[in-house]
């Protein structure tokens, strides 16, 4: 994998020889992280993590010991910044390597492209606004919210143009969803690519979403009989376009507006955005401008040649709208390699599109095996759920599975039976068992087993 165009990745390990001085805490600040910079790569964890974004985050630095207990830190000498230095906070300088990243190879042009969650640095289920991994079609459109407008035309008693303020009026809801790319996990199909979680699952975040039900703002126009469908479509310069059934718009779909309690970040799709609660996420038009409602399906771009998925047969899965029930590990993996002997933590993430997670199990020996994990409070349908459990570790090689179950029953299958059902032309709803190498080092790979 080329990793020429990630983040620079390192600064969180600034702490290494820099010393406290009289010139004070903010040049600290300034050759510390210069330092970090220039020797991240020596500095990472003496070849036990040796991959790009590898962790923890003290890995390799060592502590300077004026800072140690009995003595007074630097950091308690000196006038901290002001309530008026961050008007908008940001994290800490040495969370530097918690980013988003992209790969290049799969980058023709940053514009119609991707980025990826960090979930290997991610604490809880939802995502922060600044790391929700990106995909688009046409780059980022800037709208401002002066010059928005929302326009429903089509089968409806009374087509409207709203403003949104106009849409602001209207009573909100919230709601914690997850939103999957169909195309996460996606380049893994034929065999183990990508060498990191955050490339081969973080095509999904977490957010909690405010905005209008959409079936609220249908009731305003006033949907005919005969309006059975309805096409969403994007302000940007991709205009993306989908065929959504009526029943999921009067069910729980949210024209939302905010994210995490701030306005949509623009990336995100600034001031409104459509929210399809468990559906795959092309379908949640960004920048949407307009919703035609009609009496059949559009058969769009993004739902013939794209987001459709080639069988053996020469026949092809379409609106294939709900994304099945499926769980990683994010901690060991790639980024986190085993450290310590003994009891470590396995941590991860499981969602449904189909409602609530019932279980989830791990293995530690490539899935002959499973034991029962936890399931961290609160377990909300169609949103990540964590999961952990413990698993002692001895110098041995382990092959570290996770593998759920949602409420419907379903079960997270294996590639083999995957492929049996879905043949290997795919790249979408790849929601196969991921499976981890821990070699004897504590290094983590991935691999495919069978
Ligand atoms: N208008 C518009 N909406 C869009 C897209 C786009 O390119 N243009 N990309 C879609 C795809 S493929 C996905 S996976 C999600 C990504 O949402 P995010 O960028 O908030 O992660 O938005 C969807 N909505
Ligand atoms: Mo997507």
């Amino acid at each position: 994998m080329d990793r020429s165009n990630e983040a620079p990745d390192g600064g969180a390990r600034a702490r290494t020889g820099a010393q406290p001085s009289s010139t004070g805490r903010r040049a600290f600040l300034k050759t510390g992280l210069k330092t970090g910079l220039g020797v991240a790569g020596a500095a990472v964890a003496g070849g036990m993590a040796g991959r790009a974004g590898a962790t923890p985050m003290t890995a390799g630095a060592e502590a300077d010991p004026a800072t140690l207990p009995p003595n007074v830190p630097w950091w308690n000498q000196y006038l901290g910044d002001g309530v008026a230095a961050h008007p908008y906070g940001s994290p800490s300088p040495y969370e530097a390597h918690v980013v988003r990243r992209n790969v290049e190879w799969l980058t023709a042009t940053t514009e119609s492209s991707v980025n990826f969650t960090p979930i290997q640095d991610l604490y809880g289920f939802v995502t922060p606004n600044g790391l929700c991994f990106e995909r688009h079609h046409g780059g980022t459109a800037e709208v401002n919210p002066v010059d928005f407008r929302l326009m429903i035309n089509g089968l409806v008693d009374t087509p409207k143009v709203f403003t949104i303020e106009d849409i602001l009026r209207f009573p909100s809801v919230s709601r914690f969803h997850f939103l999957e790319c169909a195309a996460n996990t996606g380049m893994e199909w034929r065999g183990a690519q990508l060498n990191g979680v955050q490339y081969t699952h973080g095509m999904i975040h977490c957010v909690q979403y405010t905005g209008v039900p959409l079936r609220v703002i249908l009731d305003q126009v006033g949907v005919k009989p005969n309006g059975t469908w309805l096409m969403a479509e994007g302000g940007d310069s991709a205009g993306m376009h989908r065929s959504v059934p009526i029943e999921k718009a009067l069910d729980d779909a949210i024209l939302a507006y905010a994210m995490n309690g701030e306005m949509l970040r623009p990336e995100n799709g600034y001031p409104l955005r459509l929210v399809l609660p468990g559906w795959e996420g092309n379908m949640w038009v960004k920048w949407i401008r307009r919703i035609e409602v009609g009496d059949k399906p559009w058969h769009t771009r993004e739902e013939t040649s794209k987001y459709t998925d080639l069988l053996e047969n020469g026949k092809a899965r379409f609106f294939t709208w709900e994304m099945d029930a499926k769980s990683v590990i994010t901690g060991p993996c790639p980024e986190k390699p085993v450290l310590h002997k003994g009891i470590n933590q396995i941590k991860g993430l499981a969602w449904s599109g189909r409602g609530r997670i019932k279980e989830v199990h791990v293995s530690t020996d490539g899935g002959r095996n499973w034991m029962q994990a936890r399931l961290a409070d609160p377990v909300l349908p169609k949103c990540l759920t964590c999961f952990n459990a413990e698993f002692e570790w001895n110098g041995e090689e382990v092959l570290l599975q996770s593998r759920t179950v949602d409420e419907t029953g379903y079960v997270q299958p294996t590639m083999q039976a995957l492929q049996e059902v879905r043949g290997v032309n795919s790249i979408y709803h790849n929601n196969s068992i991921q499976t981890w190498l821990v070699n004897k080092t504590g290094e983590v790979e991935n691999v495919r087993l069978g």
